[in-house]
């Protein structure tokens, strides 16, 4: 018998153009340095249980009050995936059925928030998230968005800078949370500024919501009311969202979601993430998530031998963001070089940014793909390196074609999926 030309045999039986681009897909996984800070590689449990047949499944309502029959499955991986959720961050309800962290995050404001209500949040520039406020996302068109930044002299966010904005603006709402911020967030501080302003405060730890479950980052669940995450980035679940919030505001959460918000949950992606939150709860995750902060730590030192100048000075987590300006080099053009020699990251703005938001002047780089394959800190100084390579001249095509099989090289090292 010969060898199957692909791993989706029942998808080209149908669609050879797609199958042919899932194959593709494996092949680009395995065969490039992922550095975008925002991935992971979800395990074959993952993907397995998000490709099963619960996607079939209608199950509108929460469990034991459905509007559709034959949901006992769907009320079995629902149940576990919320007690699953409470267990690993300590909280009092969560609400597992965003299909998205945007969805999470307007679930959190409208549960709480009337239209024309002011919200606080990071500004997208200096590190925030689009439904942090962002005039071009619904938080700043339905809402009255204001934020604050980080400092020009240290990159970092001042709280009595914070505070001196909310008392202006007087938020309904705090958001805090990132998508480009390589520094602990002051929770404590954060409550302090809403109790004094009598406003919620929520928390999008989509980006550290594994460091959090494993106490590698503070937790911000003794202090704000709600906590939202997406759980297919450090969490290493799949695509999609979830809230987390008081158990008296349990109620307002479940009801804005369904019905105000979303219609039929995604089962098979509810499925997924119980067996996500099941691999999270375990010893190894904890040691993954130590390993992906000393990875950051490591890769951020070594740039910062090479000369890179890092916003903040380095890292408390598994991010960083790199600063190019005294390199000569646009964010853009370090994404093409670097994706060239089989390294992918993303251009990135930096705070105070001179360039547009499709050129930019950094790049942001993150440990927690690389970790997942079970790679350490000697890699992490080698991929410095590398960068240093490609970057001294972006233009340099020999230089990207020997590192691009170097980085393969590396890779068959460290299989991804098999
Ligand atoms: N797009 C995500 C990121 O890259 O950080 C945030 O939603």
């Amino acid at each position: 018998m010969s060898e199957p030309t692909t791993r989706y045999p029942a998808v080209a039986a149908v669609d050879p153009e797609v199958a042919a681009a899932l194959d593709a897909e494996r092949l680009r996984e395995n065969d490039s340095l992922v550095l975008i800070a925002s991935e992971n590689y979800c395990s074959e449990a993952v993907l397995q249980t998000q490709g099963s047949l619960l996607t079939n499944k209608y199950a509108e309502g929460y469990p034991g009050k459905r509007y559709y029959a034959g949901c006992e499955n769907a009320d079995t991986v629902e149940e576990l995936a919320r007690d699953r959720a409470r267990e690993l961050f300590g909280v009092d309800h969560a609400n597992v059925q965003p299909h998205s962290g945007s969805s999470a995050n307007m679930t959190a404001y409208l549960s709480v928030l009337k239209p024309g209500d002011k919200i606080l949040g990071m500004a997208l520039a200096h590190g925030g998230h689009l439904t942090h406020g962002s005039k071009v996302s619904f938080s700043g068109k339905i809402f009255s968005s204001f934020s604050y930044g980080v400092t020009r002299e240290n990159g970092t966010i001042d709280m009595d800078e914070v505070a001196r904005i909310a008392a202006i603006v007087k938020p309904r709402m705090i958001v805090t949370g990132a998508s480009a911020y390589p520094r602990f967030f002051d929770w404590q501080a954060f409550r302090d500024i809403a109790d004094e302003n009598k406003a919620y405060l929520m928390a999008d730890i989509a980006h550290i919501a594994g460091m959090v479950a494993t106490g590698h980052h503070p937790s911000p669940v003794p202090y704000a009311d709600f906590v939202t995450t997406t759980t297919h980035k450090t969490l290493r679940g799949p695509r999609g969202g979830m809230v987390m919030c008081k158990g008296e505001l349990a109620a307002a959460v479940d009801k804005i979601l369904f019905p105000g918000i979303q219609g039929g949950p995604l089962v098979h992606v509810i499925a997924a993430k119980a067996v996500a939150f099941k691999e999270a709860l375990s010893p190894a995750f904890k040691a993954y998530q130590g390993k992906v902060v000393a990875n950051a730590a490591a890769l951020a030192a070594r740039l910062v031998e090479h000369g890179f100048d890092l916003i903040s000075g380095g890292t408390d987590n598994h991010l960083m963001l790199v600063d190019l300006q005294n390199k000569g080099v646009t964010g853009a053009d370090a994404e093409t070089a670097l994706h060239a020699a089989g390294i992918t990251c993303n251009k990135n703005g930096i705070p105070f940014d001179p360039r547009p938001p499709m050129v930019t002047s950094g790049i942001r780089l993150g440990t927690p793909i690389m970790t997942t394959r079970g790679m350490g800190e000697t890699e992490a100084v080698q991929i410095a390196d590398w960068i240093d390579a490609v970057l001294r001249d972006p233009k340099d095509t020999a230089v990207q074609s020997r590192i691009r099989e170097e980085v393969r090289a590396l890779c068959a090292r460290f299989p991804a999926y098999a």
